[in-house]
């Protein structure tokens, strides 16, 4: 066990800059800009400002859902927001989010631009403005919302709590890494119980719920995220990795985790999208300076 006492705090929290930890360099006490910076503008109605972090997928592969479905309001710019270079913090960006987080979209449509940010609140949007994977059976509905808001809620110590503390803050604690490890474990085991009965996760159909839990929890039940896979035996949740392979066999699944995607394979990453043809291999070749 940790040594308990090694940190006693002091009266008054003080804002010491050099704590270390990976991304210790863009977190702050405060909220508001940094520096003015507009937010670039395409040519579609839906502008998305993101990285292809698993918040960031989500809105991505619904964006790429609706397309596949047909809906060309649904086209979209997706403009590439460095997070670790505090891109996050420029005027522009904060305006769409004053919470200064990935993704945020903002809607050129209607007669006003309207901004949303928080990914839950983005896929709730999306699928009300097009009608689309979210159930309008008050039952089905129910049961859809409950795991949307379940992800919003599970996630943060799944990243923030078990992920921070596994593989980014600067030593290892095994009082942090013990309490977040079991809660993860207990999540997944949630997850495992509930898709042992349900193809989907809010039912038979696909939905928003899916699209929000996939990036997280999907990818922990292939060990793609922190290289936990062994610490937590995610083997064991067989009933997630069933779900999660269908998932990732979705074409616009395939498409929308590429997108503002900048690591793994190159072939994997398309740092912005303008256009369908976007994703063709020699496009994003010439994007990312092969050709
Ligand atoms: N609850 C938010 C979380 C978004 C979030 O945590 N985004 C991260 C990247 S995955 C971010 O932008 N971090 C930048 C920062 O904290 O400064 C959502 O679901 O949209």
């Amino acid at each position: 066990m940790t040594d308990s006492n090694a940190y006693i705090p002091p009266k008054v929290w003080a804002w010491n800059k050099a704590n270390g930890g990976r991304f210790a360099n863009i977190n702050r006490p405060v909220a508001g800009a940094t520096h003015d910076k507009e937010l670039p503008r395409g040519k579609h109605p839906m502008q998305l400002h993101s990285l292809g972090t698993p918040n960031g997928i989500k809105v991505t592969v619904m964006l790429e859902e609706l397309l596949a479905l047909g809906h060309s309001g649904a086209e979209y710019d997706a403009w590439l927001v460095r997070i670790n270079e505090g891109a996050q913090f420029g005027s522009g960006f904060v305006a769409a989010n004053p919470n200064s987080k990935i993704p945020a979209l903002i809607d050129y449509s209607g007669e006003k631009p309207v901004r949303v940010f928080e990914s839950g609140a983005i896929l709730l949007y999306l699928a009300e403005k097009f009608g689309c994977f979210v159930p309008t059976e008050p039952a089905l509905r129910a049961e859809c919302m409950s795991w949307l808001f379940w992800q919003m809620g599970s996630a943060p110590f799944l990243g923030g709590g078990f992920g921070h503390f596994y593989a980014y803050a600067p030593f290892k604690i095994e009082y942090a890494i013990d309490r977040f490890a079991m809660e993860v474990k207990r999540q997944m085991d949630v997850l495992n119980r509930r898709l042992a009965e349900s193809r989907f996760i809010a039912g038979d159909d696909y939905t928003i719920a899916d699209m929000a839990i996939w990036p997280w929890y999907g990818g922990m039940s292939k060990g793609q995220l922190y290289e936990a896979g062994e610490f937590l035996q995610v083997q064991e949740y067989t009933h997630v990795i069933r779900w999660a392979d269908e998932i990732a066999k979705r074409p616009a699944v395939r498409r929308g985790r590429m997108v503002n995607r900048v690591m793994g394979p190159l072939e994997n990453q398309l740092h912005e999208r303008h256009d369908a043809s976007d994703f063709d291999t020699q496009t994003q070749d010439k994007l990312q300076g092969k050709a």
